[in-house]
């Protein structure tokens, strides 16, 4: 096919902190070198866009990482995708050359790891603009956009035949918790967990402990709504925080018979990775970290936590390996073995789309899918 060409669509723009976000015409540049033009289809709100919408500078924004979308033209040098391709995003993405790519270890690729300064892996430059004033991109990604550019190692296809507007959500949070359940902690049959925070990734890794065989799941949250929809992914006991008298810690302590065997931290709060620790047991007990902190980034544990044999491990997109890994998942939402469409709680239009930032304010939603 011919050389893609600068296109003009529809993106939501954030022009500053909590702004509400403006649908705008923009130019996007055709995919440069290893580079892929998408066609977006569908895309969630992830909790990482809110929080980085309402903390960071960098503006004007083009926000949205977790998307499904169908290849609209490629760049010079990719092989792997053609037009037509449907593909879901990365927010980190898999070079499968560097040192870790290849160490059989880590998802931490050196070359295309999580993008924090708004512009792309290869130049440091963005590939949106508004009357040719740069629009900056967020993790490489930038789905709320109607067409978008990402290195090649920043997408993976996928079959044909599943629902683009379901899988959407394995681009991020559903597939981050079920990786911190399945690889990061390696949930044995007839455990006892607990996770701090039921939105869509807390809520994945109770799914991820279900299919292990967990024996309890005890899901920590301070919005009571989340007690009913908790069930659904496999919660068997609810603990409010603002309705204990005892600390969380002595409550899961009592229910767990000594601590939990493995704690997760899906809230995004430092504070509570302390009381993750608190509340594993000792021996054995594992906290895995999946939030990244808004505020106080800094951890404090008493040296004892450690003394006492537990373990506290981070994790980034659940340990997954995001192109040679998805493709499995995938396949494994179309067999029937994991749930995704009970995350989606609303679906709303490109134009609506300040509504999935309002309604994940007011911890209204799991997953708002937004359709472009
Ligand atoms: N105690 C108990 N529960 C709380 C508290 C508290 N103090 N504060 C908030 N909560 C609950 C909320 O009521 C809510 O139910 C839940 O915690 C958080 O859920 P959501 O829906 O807001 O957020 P998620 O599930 O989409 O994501 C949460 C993370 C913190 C995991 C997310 O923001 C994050 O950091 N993502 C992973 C990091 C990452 O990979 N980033 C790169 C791209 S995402
Ligand atoms: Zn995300």
């Amino acid at each position: 096919s011919s050389f893609p060409a600068v296109l003009t669509c529809k993106a939501a723009v954030a022009w500053g902190p909590g702004q509400p976000l403006v649908i705008e015409e923009v130019e996007v540049s055709p995919p440069q070198p290893m580079e892929i033009r998408i066609k977006v289809v569908s895309t969630s709100l992830c909790r990482s866009d809110l929080s980085a919408w309402e903390t960071q500078a960098i503006f004007p924004r083009i926000f949205g990482h977790e998307a499904s979308g169908v290849v609209e033209s490629v760049g010079p040098g990719v092989t792997e995708f053609s037009e037509g391709d449907h593909v879901l995003t990365l927010f980190t993405g898999e070079c499968k050359t560097c040192r870790h790519c290849t160490s059989g270890k880590s998802n931490m690729c050196q070359v295309l790891g999580l993008e924090r300064r708004g512009v792309m892996h290869s130049d440091q430059k963005t590939r949106f603009s508004i009357k040719g004033k740069p629009i900056y991109h967020y993790c490489a990604v930038s789905s709320f956009s109607e067409y978008t550019v990402v290195h090649s190692g920043c997408a993976v296809k996928v079959s044909l035949a599943v629902p683009l507007e379901k899988i959407c959500l394995l681009s991020c949070g559903v597939a981050a918790g079920l990786g911190a359940a399945w690889n990061v902690a390696d949930i044995s049959k007839g455990s006892t967990v607990v996770i701090y925070g039921l939105g869509t990734v807390g809520l994945s890794v109770a799914q991820g402990a279900k299919v292990r065989g967990a024996s309890q799941i005890i899901g920590v949250d301070i919005n009571p709504e989340k007690s009913e929809i908790a069930k659904t992914f496999g919660v068997t006991h609810f603990v409010n925080p603002k309705e204990c008298n005892d600390s969380i810690q002595q409550v899961i302590n009592r229910i767990t018979d000594g601590g939990a065997d493995y704690a997760f931290e899906c809230i995004g709060d430092t504070g509570m990775i302390t009381t993750a620790l608190q509340s594993c047991c000792q021996g054995w007990g594992l906290t895995v970290t999946l939030g990244v902190p808004k505020v106080n980034p800094e951890l404090t544990a008493h040296y004892g936590m450690f003394l006492s044999g537990r373990t506290l491990k981070g994790s980034l997109f659940g340990g997954w390996k995001p192109k040679s890994d998805l493709p499995s998942l995938v396949d494994m939402y179309s067999k029937k073995d994991i749930q995704i469409d009970e995350y989606i709680t609303h679906n709303i239009s490109f134009e609506d789309i300040n509504q999935a930032f309002t309604l994940m304010k007011e911890g209204k939603c799991l997953r708002c899918v937004i359709h472009l």
